[in-house]
């Protein structure tokens, strides 16, 4: 279980701070007059970029790959040795598939390729800082007189999952449904608020079991051979519970795809993986989450050797007018192929990026096209 967008607010445009990373002057002046409506810092290499890092907190980075001193690439590797979370939009003259798998290893949000028009760069930034709010909940937004506690209760009370279809183009057929957490408590309403809620309260374990109940009530009403697919916080997997045979998910297990992210997977490390294991000799399938979001990389591929790969939603938006885009996901997906994955791309809106996907042999296609998350499961519109 774990946070599933919603209406998740964007940085406040006021408030998010850019640091723009480019060797070229004109350039560099370029970025800071199209981002103009954000407070920007501007440097012109690596080293100095650092050392704006260590001063001051930045919502997003803008960074060129080619400048001098140390590579974008090599800025990125040391910018996650002590942050994880901050989203980094990378620009490139040269584009190629080694420095796209690189920056996606270590978690960039968004790969341009140069020349970037003003429209591309400011819809990159604003996926970035909306990424970073969506991905790292903050406290609660809707502030309420009435005590937290009381009002987590009645979410929990008031929980319902939303079930939303994944389809087999190709075939005409749905291979599953993803299970969204929903509740009808209206000051808990979007899933990030309530996992930040959960937090605060010490009570992740009872939201995760609420869930994994809710999904177990709900899958004897699927239509049959479909797989459910669960979010997992990496808290879940040190519940117990989970892993226990008197788990109301375990009588599914075979039918029950668990989706965990980069955080989920390696945090704890070893003992992460080796619960991960134990879940899987139970008949669980394992899907790497949100691949190409920022912070899912190709190390939980390799260590997880996961049944499914998901890509992230940012790199399906607008992949039909974007070669990088289609060369990565192209690139990507092959490989997890090829290491008999299966590989889902999420937030699939339009017929123009479902048949670019197709064209790119991806067909495990998820997205409001072909439908949105309901509490029934609904049959897909092909
Ligand atoms: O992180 P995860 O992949 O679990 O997030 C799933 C979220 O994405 C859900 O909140 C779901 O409602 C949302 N979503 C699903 N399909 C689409 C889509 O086509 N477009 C957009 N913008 N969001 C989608
Ligand atoms: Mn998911």
């Amino acid at each position: 279980m774990r946070e599933q967008g919603g209406a998740a607010k964007e940085c406040d445009v006021s408030q998010c701070r850019i640091l723009v990373v480019e060797d070229d002057v004109l350039v560099r002046r370029a970025y800071e007059r199209v981002l103009a409506e954000h407070s920007i810092t501007a440097v012109g290499n690596g080293d100095d970029a650092l050392a704006e890092l260590n001063k001051q907190h930045f919502d997003a980075i803008v960074s060129d790959i080619d400048v001098p001193g140390m590579s974008g690439i090599e800025l990125l590797k040391a910018v996650r040795k002590t942050n994880w979370e901050i989203p980094v939009v990378f620009i490139t003259g040269c584009p190629s598939v080694n420095t796209a798998q690189d920056a996606v290893n270590f978690g960039a949000f968004g790969y341009l390729t140069k020349p970037v028009t003003p429209d591309e760069l400011k819809r990159a930034v604003a996926r970035a800082t909306r990424g970073r709010s969506l991905n790292a909940p903050q406290r609660p937004a809707v502030q309420s007189a009435e005590a937290l506690e009381a009002r987590f209760d009645r979410a929990i009370d008031q929980l319902y999952m939303a079930f939303q279809p994944i389809v087999a183009v190709s075939e005409g057929r749905v291979m599953g449904y993803e299970a969204l957490l929903r509740t009808e408590e209206k000051s808990l309403v979007r899933p990030p608020d309530l996992l930040a809620a959960a937090e605060q309260l010490g009570e992740l374990d009872r939201l995760g079991r609420a869930v994994r109940s809710k999904v177990a009530q709900a899958i004897p009403t699927a239509p049959p051979g479909v797989r459910i697919f669960i979010n997992l916080h990496a808290r879940d997997l040190l519940d117990d519970e989970l892993l226990s045979a008197a788990s109301p998910l375990a009588p599914f297990a075979d039918r029950v795809v668990l989706e965990i992210t980069e955080r989920a997977s390696l945090e704890g490390v070893d003992d992460d993986l080796s619960r991960l294991m134990r879940l899987r000799e139970q008949g669980y399938w394992l899907a790497i989450d949100d691949l190409g979001a920022g912070y899912a990389g190709l190390t939980s591929v390799t260590r997880l050797e996961p049944e499914v790969v998901k890509l992230d939603m940012s790199l399906v938006r607008g992949i039909d007018a974007n070669r990088t885009q289609q060369q990565f996901v192209a690139s990507i997906s092959q490989v997890c192929r090829e290491l008999g994955m299966q590989v889902v791309t999420e937030g699939v809106e339009t017929p123009a990026e479902r048949d670019t996907l197709l064209g790119l042999g991806c067909d495990l296609l998820q997205g409001y096209l072909y439908g949105r998350p309901a509490r029934t499961f609904e049959a897909p519109v092909f």
